[in-house]
């Protein structure tokens, strides 16, 4: 027996007030994400939206539904509220265009938690942000937000203090718009270094300051919650689990109304050979959920290792994916298609996008449906069909930015092979028709940066505003390689004085927004770098090599014996060049270096230095290391002598000597720990 469950119009009336997109691929109708089933009966029903009877049905699941439109009437079946609400999202699409198709659909979702880790370093999204981003959410049937901005103190290093009321005050509004969105809204907490004095009295009042804040944010309307122990801390898997067992059994389940703990281990990445994933799977609670972003920090996501992952941890891995966040490279942007993600009984599955929240829509658009429907999702369509949707008003432009605008690491093969396909059919064109093709690219990127100029500032004013100096640099590329192609130095030097000049311009307009501390995270915007930069490059060097003056003719590159700069970062990937200065910065993982282990940057032919300054998080590291210089590209070292000042070691050499190599070592016998917030080197110039 089925019985009225909903009251219709109250659901009607929410999504009446959403906005509409373009929903017709070429063959029809298309709903995003899409539907398990969906099978057209022939015409369209006379019914409207408004008119749909919703039911109470058995056995749909969590969230499941059933649609029948008939020539005069709309049928939904649903087991929970949130099916209701999905089905509407559905019924919703299909009447964008006009009246709805006959039809029958039976859908519900592959993974059960579906959606976004708010998890990355930078500018945290703000209120606004984010409760745009709980409509896309629900738009699109993502249910389960994290909040975990490492940069909001009281999320992270300040998380004994309670949130200041403004904060409070924008959270109630989160709350609602997350309800009424069928989003779960988790608040994480970071509990960095705490709990680290095993003495009972400092162990207790840690403790006693975690439910403290657990229960100012339960008082604000919270009942999902997660704890994170990543890149800050000591991996000590048995205080990990213990902390999370107290927080579910003496929080969580006396409070009787909250949803399953998740949990960010300090050791979240690999397979089955972490001894650290063994004790916490084997320790904590068999329904404390427990997260894992793949092989590397950046990954794709196979079936195997997290098959591998899920035998350590003894139950399926709840994915973090960092991607497409930015933050070790926000010079870029990360707008390509999703892919790389196996089918697999997941937890969970997260998304960690960029700071830059408008322009990571692409990607959560991806997600949504790869994670929704695994067996009928389509990388490319749903890339090609997600910007027709998104920006319909340019969507040939956006495809033609987008497919140059989507890996974010600089030398992909240092990265265990995570990289983004970037500029792939320019790179067909350019294995047969070489110069020719440089030309047609750069001339159809040139015309899409102008109509992405003219038509985003008035119909995508907000995606606008995070991409527009990429937008312009992206010209300015082109008009590049316009001029590397055809050998005319003049228009070539003028596109990079004019790439330059925006970049100088993107990075003031990122200080101006970026408190003190995280200005030095930027070096100026890029575009296309994985092919198209490269290819420009290399027709520069060749039609200008008579004109030195022209070209610059260094490539710096970093080296390290510390697996963690390689795997976390990448060679080259938090490394910069500007005028007069090498720079590697903001490696953000707090990193270990054993004795005798190093990294350092090495200079291409020609280029020396004079002066080094290293910035570390903790003096610690400064008095345990020495910084070694090399004449010839790191076959032999010397010692530097060093200034130090609190955390910063400065040093100076000889201009003449001819230095081209610079690494810090640990010369001390034991571990040290520390982050590289800044490794400057000044050129000779
Ligand atoms: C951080 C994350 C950061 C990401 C990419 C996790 C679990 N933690 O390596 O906050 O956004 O890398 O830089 C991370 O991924 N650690």
């Amino acid at each position: 027996m089925v019985q009225q469950m909903f009251p219709v119009a109250a659901i009607c009336m929410a999504f009446a007030i959403m906005q509409v997109g373009t929903v017709r691929a070429e063959n029809g109708v298309r709903v995003y994400p899409t539907p398990k089933r969906l099978e057209m009966t022939g015409g369209v029903s006379s019914a409207k939206l408004n008119d749909a009877k919703v039911r109470k049905a058995k056995g749909l699941g969590e969230e499941g539904y059933r649609i029948v439109v008939g020539k005069e009437t709309i049928t939904i079946e649903a087991s929970t509220k949130a099916g209701g609400f999905y089905a509407l999202q559905t019924l919703r699409q299909l009447a964008s265009g006009g009246a709805v198709p006959c039809c029958t659909v039976e859908d519900s979702p592959d993974v059960p938690l579906r959606g976004v880790v708010e998890g990355f370093y930078g500018r945290p999204w703000g209120t606004d942000g984010r409760l745009d981003l709980m409509e896309f959410m629900g738009e699109y049937k993502m249910n389960c937000f994290i909040y975990g901005p490492k940069d909001d103190p009281y999320h992270h290093y300040r998380w004994k203090e309670a949130y200041p009321a403004e904060f409070v005050a924008d959270f109630h509004r989160l709350l609602d718009a997350a309800k009424k969105n069928h989003v779960k809204f988790y608040w994480a907490v970071h509990l960095g270094d705490a709990f680290t004095d095993p003495a009972p009295d400092a162990r207790n009042a840690e403790y006693a300051a975690l439910w403290r804040k657990l229960d100012s944010m339960y008082d604000i309307g919270f009942r999902c919650f997660a704890v994170f122990f990543d890149d800050f801390g000591n991996a000590n898997a048995e205080l990990h689990a213990e902390i999370s067992n107290r927080i579910k059994r003496d929080f969580l389940d006396r409070k009787g109304d909250c949803a399953p703990l998740i949990v960010c281990p300090n050791d979240y990445v690999g397979d089955d050979n972490s001894k650290y994933s063994h004790i916490i799977g084997e320790k904590a609670d068999k329904d404390i959920l427990i997260m894992w972003t793949g092989m590397g920090v950046c990954s794709d996501i196979t079936a195997d290792a997290t098959a591998k992952r899920a035998k350590a941890l003894r139950r399926p891995p709840f994915v973090w994916w960092n991607w497409p966040v930015n933050d070790f490279v926000r010079c870029k942007l990360v707008m390509g298609r999703t892919y790389g993600v196996d089918e697999y009984p997941y937890s969970g599955f997260v998304s960690n996008p960029m700071e830059n929240l408008e322009a990571s829509k692409i990607a959560l658009f991806g997600i949504a449906d790869m994670l929704w429907n695994r067996r009928d999702f389509s990388s490319f369509h749903n890339w090609h069909d997600g910007i027709q949707r998104l920006y319909p008003f340019a969507a040939k432009a956006m495809l033609q930015f987008c497919g140059h605008n989507t890996d974010p690491h600089k030398e992909p093969e240092a990265m265990g092979g995570f990289y983004r396909e970037e500029s792939e059919r320019f790179m067909a064109a350019w294995k047969s028709d070489g110069r020719a093709a440089l030309v047609r690219e750069c001339e159809a990127n040139v015309a899409a940066a102008e109509e992405l100029s003219k038509v985003l500032p008035e119909k995508a004013p907000k995606l606008w505003r995070e991409i527009r100096y990429w937008v312009a640099f992206f010209g300015a590329q082109a008009r590049e390689g316009i001029a590397a192609a055809k050998g005319d130095a003049d228009a070539y030097v003028k596109a990079k004085d004019e790439g330059k000049e925006i970049q100088r311009q993107q990075k003031a307009y990122f200080q101006s927004l970026a408190p003190e501390w995280d200005r030095c995270r930027c070096m100026g915007c890029v575009t296309a770098t994985r092919h198209l930069q490269k290819v420009i490059d290399d027709c520069a060097k060749e039609s200008f090599r008579n004109q030195p003056d022209v070209y610059a003719r260094y490539f710096p590159t970093v080296g390290t014996s510390i697996g963690t700069i390689s795997a976390v970062a990448g060679k080259g990937q938090h490394f910069e060049r500007g005028e007069a200065l090498l720079v590697m910065d903001n490696i953000l993982e707090q990193l270990t270096a054993k004795p005798g282990d190093w990294f350092g940057m090495k200079m291409a032919k020609f280029v020396t230095f004079k002066y080094v300054w290293l910035d570390f998080e903790t003096p610690d590291a400064v008095a345990n290391g020495r910084v070694e210089v090399s004449k010839d590209g790191g076959a032999t070292w010397q010692s530097v002598s060093l200034e130090v000042d609190g955390k910063l070691l400065f040093g100076h050499v000889d201009a003449n000597a001819g230095f081209n190599a610079v690494r810090w070592i640990n010369a001390s016998d034991r571990p040290v720990v520390f982050k590289i917030v800044r490794f400057n080197v000044d050129i000779v110039q």
